[in-house]
């Protein structure tokens, strides 16, 4: 096999043309974007400091040594990745920071909430597209931006401790509903009996729904132990997705879609709002007291829609 060759600084400068314009970003992926059914997206995911980047440390390896070309996109913003304010030089962390086959990308969380995924959705379907073997997210997955942005992994790997007090049932429930590999990393702590039988009791409640059954696997990441036995679910689950390509990609492209489309109707709203002070216009007759927010917003649903259909 062929392999583009891939270009670093060229992907860069793409990836910054991504997050700084919208309108852009649409254009260039109408064209760059690809789906090839080779390419598996990984997402890692799981509370702060379970230990999901040096779980993707030793997954990139992994994936190297199968001579694979990796791309990790890190939006956890504490991630040794990113280097982010307080970890300035932690970047280095990573074994794989200078690896020509590896290209590492951190995203900002930049504040907007659904910009996020959107932005995330961007830079995943870019690097998908580039020629990479495996693409890696790693994000925290507590809230449900967070949770949204995994619409974009083909396999979503949750992360879990044992014995930090934060029980399986307080997740908030839809990153149960989309892992497909559960890694109980720190396995080496007290507390993991405890966790398997919590997660096992999930799995068989909601039986019915799975047809790939999610597996537990145990790691010690920072030992690099487990790391085989990650190493195989997750072919495994490429497999599967394989197999059930329509099944499986087409929820999650519908949820991509759906975010995708909700940015891009707000953007277009937004400006329509913010022409001719129309908005200030409608913020003086609230605080005036002429209309409330229900009427106004009346008005905004029509203006809009005549704005639409002109
Ligand atoms: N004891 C133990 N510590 C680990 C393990 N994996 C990661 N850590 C440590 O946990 C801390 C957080 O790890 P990190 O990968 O940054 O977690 P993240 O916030 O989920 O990305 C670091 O100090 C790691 O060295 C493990 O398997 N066992
Ligand atoms: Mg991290």
């Amino acid at each position: 096999m062929t392999k583009k060759k891939l270009d670093h600084r060229a992907l860069a400068r793409q990836i910054s043309e991504i997050e700084n314009d919208r309108d852009a970003a649409e254009t260039t992926l109408a064209k760059l974007y690809r789906d090839p059914d080779n390419v598996q997206v990984i997402g890692i995911t799981g509370p702060p400091g379970a230990g999901k980047s040096t779980l993707a440390d030793c997954v990139i390896g992994k994936l190297r040594a199968e001579g694979k070309t990796v791309a990790v996109v890190a939006v956890d913003p504490s991630s040794p990745f990113t280097g982010g304010a307080i970890l300035g030089d932690r970047i280095r962390m990573s074994a794989h920071a200078d690896d020509p086959g590896v290209f590492i990308r951190s995203m900002g969380s930049r504040g907007s909430l659904g910009g996020l995924a959107h932005a995330t959705f961007d830079v995943v379907n870019l690097l998908r597209s580039s020629g990479f073997d495996a693409v890696i997210v790693e994000t925290v997955g507590v809230g449900q931006s967070e949770i949204d942005v995994l619409a974009v992994a083909d396999t979503v790997v949750l992360t879990l401790v044992p014995g930090l007090g934060d029980d399986v049932q307080a997740l908030k429930a839809g990153i149960m509903e989309i892992a497909d590999i559960f890694v109980i990393n720190k396995a080496d702590r007290d507390g993991k009996e405890r966790l398997v039988a919590e997660i096992r009791m999930i799995l068989e409640l909601n039986r019915d729904r799975f047809d790939w059954v999610p597996p537990i696997c145990e790691t010690v990441a920072t030992e690099q132990r487990g790391i085989d036995g990650l190493m195989e679910q997750v072919a495994l689950h490429a497999a599967y997705v394989r197999d059930h390509r329509e099944a499986v990609r087409r929820p999650k492209l519908a949820r991509q879609l759906e975010k995708m489309a909700a940015d891009r109707i707000s953007r277009d709203i937004l400006a329509i709002l913010g022409n001719g002070d129309r908005f200030t216009a409608w913020m003086d007759d609230i605080v005036a007291g002429r209309k409330n927010p229900y009427q106004v917003m009346q008005e905004i649903g029509n203006y809009i829609s005549v704005r639409k259909e002109a």
